[in-house]
């Protein structure tokens, strides 16, 4: 049996920071996993370094689950977002190493493809309305087959999802948290004349997203999912924040606009309500920040009993490891729905090169053994960790917000 033998954190910050743990095994296999927390990742890259490598020497890497038991009931303190992306970590390097020493991608571990390829959507923003329709039109012509619509909104000075350099999108931008202004008013009036905009632009046959990123009250959300109907938007994501289950019920009550939620989500238990309530359409969850593939298919195969389908999440904050890992469960799982795929920089491409591909719209994480992606250690060597906080926001009174 493969014994682990070793286990490194690696940071690196190619343009943004990655947190990436490479397990070791005496038969000269390695594995990877993403462990990447967005302006929190010396927390986790701590957590692995002080509290999970030093378990981990001497043990069999076949035995997966028995790891993810003795890591997430052993560390007493369960669940959160820095104990589940350390698990992941190591849930994900262990399924890179069964897929290499089996000579077969992981998704064929997981039983197999369940399609051809993964709808992936791509991320359109811009200033106003009609720098991101022509945005939009460009993700189209590229053959994206779902695209997000992000636009600024008059009378703010910023918004999420606009970035500053239009593709690659990367909201930790400050050593010390920026500080946004926020008005829902501006914002609500600011999305119906998008969609109207993008759907005579675009047509009918693109699926149309948008992330409203935790920012309205249930019946906020409720009235804004009724404007939008008409123009069938594909989901509104994170509409009201989802500590509160039940919030999601008001939402349900108001409109048949599909709601998806759950990118901060760290386990099933975030979910639980949301899915038996069918009060969602789509999770979000993703492998880096949701215990690994591991958890997240135990996640899925309860979604799938709810009519509930995945959206893994996919921001550039998650690094190549976690896409590959992503693309893998998402060719394998039976309700998969659409992945959301921000891609990387040429930078953080060449520290994470990688077998996943994109064509017309679609990924694929190819068929080499495990998952498909490795690290230049050398290279990573050379981009020095460099804090980095999210934004925050306030209301234009100055009360603190949701950013
Ligand atoms: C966003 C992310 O991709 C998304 O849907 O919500 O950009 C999110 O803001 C970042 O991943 C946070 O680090
Ligand atoms: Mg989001």
């Amino acid at each position: 049996m493969p014994r682990i033998i070793g286990s490194r954190v690696i940071v690196t910050c190619p343009g943004r920071n990655f947190v990436t743990l490479k397990i070791e095994t005496d038969e000269g296999v390695y594995g990877l996993g993403d462990a990447t927390l967005n302006g929190r990742e010396l927390a986790v890259a701590s957590y692995l370094a002080e509290h999970v490598v030093p378990c981990l020497i001497g043990r069999d890497a076949h035995r997966i689950e028995d790891v993810w038991q003795f890591l997430y009931r052993g560390a007493y303190w369960r669940r959160g977002p820095v104990t589940m992306a350390a698990i992941a970590a190591v849930d994900t390097a262990l399924w890179d190493i069964k897929g290499k020493l089996a000579g077969l991608p992981v998704y064929q571990l997981l039983g197999g493809a369940s399609r051809d390829g993964v709808m992936v959507y791509g991320h359109a923003n811009g200033r106003d309305i009609a720098d991101t329709v022509a945005a939009a039109q460009h993700y189209k012509e590229l053959g994206y087959k779902a695209i997000r619509l992000q636009s600024g909104v008059p009378g703010l000075a910023s918004t999420y999802g606009v970035s500053k350099d239009r593709y690659f999108y990367e909201p930790a931008d400050a050593d010390l948290p920026t500080e946004n202004v926020w008005s829902t008013e501006k914002y609500m009036r600011s999305v119906p004349p998008l969609f109207e905009a993008a759907r005579e632009a675009l047509g009918w046959d693109v699926h149309l997203l948008h992330d409203i990123h935790h920012r309205l009250t249930p019946i906020e959300a409720g009235r804004l999912g009724k404007d939008l109907e008409v123009y069938r938007p594909f989901w509104l994501e994170d509409a009201t924040p989802a500590e509160n289950q039940a919030n999601f019920r008001l939402i349900r009550q108001h409109t048949t606009t599909p709601l998806a939620v759950g990118e901060i989500f760290n386990s099933i238990w975030d979910a639980k309500q949301l899915i038996e309530e069918q009060l969602i359409d789509y999770v979000r969850a993703t492998v880096v920040h949701a215990g690994g593939i591991s958890h997240l298919k135990k996640l899925a195969s309860f979604a799938e009993l709810h009519n509930v389908r995945t959206g893994c999440h996919g921001a550039t904050d998650l690094s190549p490891v976690c896409m590959a890992a992503a693309l893998h469960f998402d060719l394998a799982i039976p309700n998969f729905g659409v992945q959301e795929y921000m891609r990387h920089t040429e930078e953080t491409d060449a520290v994470f090169p990688h077998a996943y591909r994109f064509e017309d719209g679609m990924m694929h994480p190819g068929d080499a053994p495990g998952l498909g992606v490795d690290i230049n250690e050398k290279l990573a060597a050379k981009y020095e960790y460099k804090r980095a906080f999210l934004p925050v926001n306030r209301l234009e009174d100055g009360t603190m917000f949701n950013w």
